[in-house]
């Protein structure tokens, strides 16, 4: 099928926290190949595989040393062909994650481009000379100065995230067809697409301070389309924190020319602080109706939307948009209903099928990721209280969708016969997969359900949008419409009964979650409750 992608279910494995089968305490792709049961079991199409290049991991991989190598803490290029193949042979295609804003520092092109000034790598990266101060005062993502000083060619590199991140020069054409080239070795591997991390910020330029939305970003994107996938039905989606809706018409446009689709994060950024990610505020409801609306509305028929919660840098996303403590189950179902009802590509992050949760570790010293570990040295420098941090990183930081897979209630969560490189979440032993698959009321088995769901009807696909009951304090609901049918979705987004005055017509296709048929008239929904059905007239 011809943009198979729009009726794919997605699955993000982070190699690191999946499956250890070496006992080395990290997760590893014969891991991900041994599981691979267990993910054609729910029903997923794709593996979003975040990086297992050769990396030095200063960001968990996300920092390249080498495209074409695996990091042997993962395996070999041998287990990643055999991971190709044994995922194929069920039905799965694997994406994977394409880093080209910036790669590892220990990347041959950058120690090259350092050690010689004649290089022809010195210009695959942003290099300015020292004139006694930095080129300008840009801040990295992860916190302090965005440019570092090279002793050795007493030259500033540019980097947005980490110092052993320096940014590649996209404005060097004999860069980006060493990218292109990347690219099209992997694909006739066999793999079915790429997540493109930070993919709106390869059109910056540094010394006007611009990094989302260059002016040339589209015509790079539109060029490593022709160079690469143009002609082969891949799934591609962009990671673009800044996109708006005439951006993601763009990068989506039905005619091909750039991705399939981007994630856009507006519903995540609706509980960040304006000044920084680490101070959310509450769910706010309303706002949330709004956001996923105009999303829905403007991308249909002119684009395509991704749908998700959860990722590797986000809280668990039943512990930032539900309860993760008496309605844990409740509200994973519920959001799971809400988002996989839309239009769009769902993304599901691993563990979120189990109703996985965030996790507070007491020290700063159990935490792993460089994002946190940044901020907390940073803010505890300028005076901020430990407890006032470690709130935020409990709610907020990264390694909350880290830590392993919750498999079992065996030793580390039968994750590993080592010692877990980042601890495993205490309620392991109450939340894993062997206590859901095939135990009828588990936020596993619902998944598996919805998921299945999505692909029997059509409308899910296609029908429009329309939120109802809009003003309703505690209520999401919308329904989508095609031809003679209606899909009814209707959330309780909270931990309260709700009272609904919801008149619905036509006869019952399919009633997913609630009673045997449809109800003519809705009257209410117990705290976290999700209703939905498709009726026809
Ligand atoms: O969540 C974030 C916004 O503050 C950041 O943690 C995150 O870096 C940003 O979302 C960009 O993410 C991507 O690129 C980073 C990498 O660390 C993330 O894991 C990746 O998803 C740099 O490659």
């Amino acid at each position: 099928m011809k943009n198979w992608w729009k009726k794919a279910c997605v699955y993000q494995v982070y190699p690191a926290s999946f499956n250890d089968t070496s006992g080395s305490g990290t997760g590893d792709l014969r891991g991900v190949t041994q599981k691979l049961d267990y993910l054609q079991d729910l029903g997923i199409d794709v593996i979003w595989l975040s990086p297992v290049y050769a990396s030095p991991m200063a960001d968990n991989g996300y920092d390249i040393s080498d495209y074409y190598a695996i990091n042997p803490l993962f395996g070999t290029m041998e287990d990643m062909d055999a991971l190709i193949k044994e995922a194929e042979n069920r039905g799965i295609k694997i994406i994977m994650d394409l880093v080209v804003n910036h790669t590892s520092d220990a990347h041959k092109w950058f120690e090259e481009a350092k050690a010689n000034p004649d290089s022809p790598y010195r210009d695959y990266y942003i290099f300015r000379d020292d004139k006694g101060q930095v080129p300008n005062d840009m801040d990295s993502i992860f916190g302090g100065p965005a440019w570092t000083l090279d002793e050795a060619s007493g030259m500033y590199y540019f980097h947005l995230f980490t110092k052993e991140q320096p940014d590649l020069n996209w404005e060097n054409p004999a860069m980006r067809n060493d990218v292109y080239k990347m690219m099209n070795w992997w694909l006739d591997k066999g793999i079915a697409g790429f997540r493109m991390d930070v993919i709106e910020v390869i059109g910056k330029i540094p010394d006007e301070k611009i990094t989302d939305n260059g002016p040339m970003l589209h015509p790079y994107i539109q060029e490593m389309n022709a160079a690469t996938y143009k002609g082969r039905d891949i799934l591609t989606v962009g990671e673009c924190w800044g996109a708006t809706i005439e951006d993601a018409k763009k990068y989506s446009n039905p005619d091909g020319s750039e991705l399939s689709m981007v994630f856009q994060f507006d519903h995540v950024k609706s509980r960040w602080g304006d000044a920084e990610k680490w101070l959310a505020g509450p769910v706010d409801l309303q706002k949330l109706k709004e956001i996923f609306s105009k999303w829905q509305h403007a991308l249909y028929g002119k684009g395509w939307n991704s749908l998700f919660f959860g990722n590797h840098d986000l809280p668990r996303s039943v512990s930032f948009w539900g309860n993760d403590t008496t309605y844990r189950v409740e509200s994973a179902k519920m959001l799971a209903t809400l988002l996989h009802g839309m239009q769009g590509t769902p993304y599901i992050y691993q563990g979120e099928e189990l109703g996985m949760t965030n996790i507070q570790f007491d020290a700063i010293e159990d935490y792993k990721d460089v994002e946190t570990l940044n901020y907390y040295r940073i803010k505890t420098a300028e005076g901020e209280a430990h407890d006032t941090l470690m709130s935020r990183i409990h709610t907020i930081g990264r390694d909350n969708a880290r830590t392993p897979m919750q498999w079992s209630s065996e030793e580390n969560a039968g994750f590993t016969s080592g010692q877990p490189w980042l601890a495993i979440n205490p309620n392991y032993k109450e939340i894993n997969a062997a206590q859901q698959v095939g135990t009828a009321d588990s936020v596993y088995s619902y998944y598996k359900a919805l998921i299945a769901l999505r692909k029997a009807h059509d409308i899910f696909m296609n029908g429009n949008f329309e939120l109802i009951m809009e003003a309703h304090p505690q209520i999401f609901a919308y329904t989508r419409r095609v031809g003679d049918q209606t899909l009814y979705c209707v959330c309780n987004f909270s931990d309260t009964p709700a009272d609904i005055d919801l008149q619905m017509t036509g006869k019952d296709i399919l009633i997913h979650n609630y009673k045997e048929s449809l109800p003519d008239h809705l009257t209410g929904l117990k705290p976290y409750e999700a209703f939905m059905a498709i009726a026809s007239v």
